[in-house]
């Protein structure tokens, strides 16, 4: 089953906005495997960011990243990738359409509330980077039949 890792940045979580964002996950019918509250170090920014090392927005972004705690976490369930990407929104919330998680929370880029892994390599390199082996936990619910068909 495919797996993703999520991020509520900094501003969501200062905002109070962590409940209603992991809730949307969960509604949809996708099983959180991981999930924990941290501060995430510059030395883990900079792994979780290394695509965007060379860009000029690089320093702001990483320094916004370690500013506060964030709630990272690990989705599992059918198409999980693209399905969380979807729901997140595009990366401008202005272009991002109501009903999405930058559209109905954010107004800034540079505070555009939630991460999610853009394909199946970075998700398998950023699960990597934020969790150990032990941390994810893999459990039966007994709604999985009501929500995966097959
Ligand atoms: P996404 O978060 O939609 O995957 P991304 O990986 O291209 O977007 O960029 C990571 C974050 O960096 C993004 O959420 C906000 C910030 N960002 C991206 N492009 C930017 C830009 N041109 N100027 C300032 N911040 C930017
Ligand atoms: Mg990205």
């Amino acid at each position: 089953m495919e797996r993703t890792l999520i991020i509520v940045k900094p501003e969501g979580v200062q905002r109070g906005l962590t409940g209603q964002v992991l809730a949307r996950f969960e509604a949809k019918g996708f099983k959180f495997v991981g999930l924990k509250l941290m501060r995430i170090t510059p030395e883990l920014a900079a792994r979780h960011y290394a695509e965007h090392a060379a860009k000029p927005f690089y320093p702001g972004l990483v320094r916004h990243i370690t500013s506060s705690p964030v709630v990272v976490g690990v989705l599992e369930g059918p198409n999980v990738i693209a399905v969380t990407r979807a729901m997140m929104g595009p990366t401008k919330p202005w272009e991002a359409p109501a009903g999405t998680i930058r559209g109905d929370f954010a107004v800034s880029m540079g505070l555009n509330i939630i991460h999610g892994s853009d394909g199946a390599e970075s998700a398998a390199r950023e699960i990597d980077i934020f969790f150990t082996p032990e941390e994810l936990v893999e459990y039966p619910r007994a709604t999985d039949p009501w929500i995966i068909e097959g």
